[in-house]
């Protein structure tokens, strides 16, 4: 009926996809979203609290690419990378626990999309590795990049061509005295601390 072709016309008007359990991107595959909202379950994957053990919405197996996803609320444990991954145009409405968990080493490139609403952290970094941001916005967290906290492993960060605003803590935050952090043509309001727990030498900002 005419409700029915309205609303397939008008995607911005769709219901989320409740997912029950975590969607797998398998190695080297793209996920496409095409611009869809994707919400955890909260009884099976979490309630995107800063409970920690929550489940990912998205795992990403090495080399695959998740992009044209809107994670809504709750997003439990947001993405999990295990090695190399892109994600590309992916916007996390209200970031859950974290909004993505770098797993096992490798390079993530995140490319425009957005993280809003990070109580804490967005982007978790639990294995060595390098995280490129680009062209993003966030707004209203409190770190856009945690390396786990008391890891000595080396973890490259650079971000750049970015909106960054409202910020607890800090941009790029380490324990490791051997991690590096870049920042270049990024606009920031309301940033307190661009760099925590970097060697002097590690961190740029042009
Ligand atoms: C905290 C916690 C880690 C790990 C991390 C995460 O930093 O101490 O053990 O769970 O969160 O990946 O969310
Ligand atoms: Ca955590
Ligand atoms: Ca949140
Ligand atoms: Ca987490």
């Amino acid at each position: 009926g005419l409700v029915a072709s309205l609303f397939g016309a008008i995607p911005a008007f769709a219901a989320p996809t409740v997912v029950n359990s975590t969607i797998i991107v398998a190695k080297g595959e793209t996920f496409d979203g095409k611009g869809k909202t994707y919400v955890a379950n909260p009884s099976t994957l979490g309630d995107g609290s800063q409970a920690e053990d929550q489940k990912p919405v998205f795992r990403l197996e090495a080399g695959a690419t998740l992009k044209n996803v809107i994670i809504g609320s709750p997003a439990a444990d947001g993405v999990h990378c295990y090695g190399n991954c892109t994600i590309s145009n992916v916007v996390w409405e209200d970031v859950g626990e974290d909004a993505l968990t770098l797993k096992s080493a490798g390079t993530v490139n995140i490319t425009g999309g957005a993280a809003y609403k990070a109580y804490d952290k967005v982007f978790q970094i639990n294995a060595a590795g390098t995280i490129n941001i680009k062209n993003f916005r966030a707004d209203d967290i409190g770190k856009l990049v945690r390396q786990n906290g008391g890891t000595t492993f080396a973890v490259n960060m650079t971000l750049d061509n970015s909106d960054i605003s409202n910020v607890k803590d800090s941009i790029m935050r380490t324990d490791s005295s051997t991690s590096q952090g870049k920042i270049t043509n990024t606009r920031y309001s309301k940033v307190p601390t661009l760099f925590k727990g970097f060697a002097s030498g590690k961190t740029s900002q042009s």
